[in-house]
């Protein structure tokens, strides 16, 4: 075998490629990858049983697994009919779930203007309305932003806990810490840096905070179809610095990422069209080995 010059070896080393197996056979979309009691469990967008025209099912789904081989299909674990406060019919988009006092709580976008949380004893549920009302209420909460859908939430070292979400205009506020109540204003995060040659890279959606080494990194799609960049700071509410891709444009209009450890190693989750009669609106969750270079940056994952 010819010997490859030792920066492509290099370069060869630090690209992770990816497996790109879809975790199960139906649609699904948006992961919200968690460790929970040493297994991951991934919350997810139901595009098996939407119109296939329109991101419009109802319900939600949860899968499992001890090891990111086998992954059990959990089922649909919740509808937005959980919320009494919502239409029967309102779409349901990507879930966030956290785990704080011996409770799960799950994060919800309910038809496009407001965001539920529910609460369980299990990662599985059975979930409950933690509140009588949305979390989120764009015609209710200044400074909702126009569409407050996609929910994250990182609890910081210090044991504050934040909410992000939005399109377009990317937004962030605090949790008091029953998790099921705003605490202050609702802002806009601040991204700088975005590199003036590229009019496509702008805050689009899937706004995702993860933490490593003291610093905070926003994971967020440039929008439709989107990128998965990132950006850091050293305060959860920023202001960020753009730093560069973390996944390059999908062959679909949207890009949706979570960012975990596990086992050892970090995993990009995301979704993609990989089932046949996939696209846009059928798409399936899959993921990547995700690592860091120097000064933390993070190395873009290769299809
Ligand atoms: O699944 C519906 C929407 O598509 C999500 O809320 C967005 O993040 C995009 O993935």
């Amino acid at each position: 075998m010819k010997s490859l010059p030792l920066a492509c070896l290099v370069f060869a080393l630090a690209v992770p490629t990816m497996a790109a197996e879809p975790i199960s056979p139906r649609f699904n979309a948006d992961p919200s990858p968690h460790v929970f009691d040493g297994k991951v469990y991934v919350y997810a967008t139901n595009d098996q049983d939407n119109s296939g025209k329109y991101w419009d099912s109802t319900d939600w789904r949860l899968f499992s697994s001890p090891d990111l081989k086998t992954w059990t299909d959990e089922g649909s674990f919740l509808s937005v009919t959980v919320f009494k406060w919502a239409k029967p019919d309102a779409k349901a988009w990507a879930p966030e779930a956290a785990f704080r006092n011996g409770k799960y709580y799950f994060y919800a976008p309910v038809g496009g203007d407001k965001i539920g949380v529910a609460v369980s004893d299990a990662p599985k549920g059975p979930f409950v309305d933690a509140r009588t009302d949305a979390l989120v209420d764009k015609a209710r909460d200044a400074n909702a932003g126009a569409e407050p859908i996609d929910p994250a939430v990182l609890i910081d070292d210090d044991g504050q806990a934040y909410l992000m979400f939005g399109t377009r205009v990317p937004k962030i506020v605090k949790l008091k810490s029953n998790m099921i109540e705003t605490d202050g204003p609702i802002l806009d995060i601040q991204v700088n840096g975005f590199p003036a040659d590229d009019a496509k890279k702008k805050y689009g959606e899937a706004p995702y905070l993860h933490k490593r080494d003291g610093v905070y990194y926003f994971t967020f799609s440039t929008g439709w179809p989107g990128q998965i960049v990132y950006a850091t700071a050293t305060s959860p509410l920023g202001p960020y610095t753009y730093r560069g891709v973390v996944l390059d444009y999908l062959d679909i209009s949207t890009n949706h990422q979570a960012i975990i450890d596990f086992g050892g190693q970090s995993w990009l989750f995301y979704h993609d069209s990989l089932l046949d009669g996939g696209g846009s609106y059928k798409r399936s969750i899959t993921f990547a080995p995700l690592s860091y270079g120097e000064h933390g940056t993070i190395v873009e994952v290769k299809k």
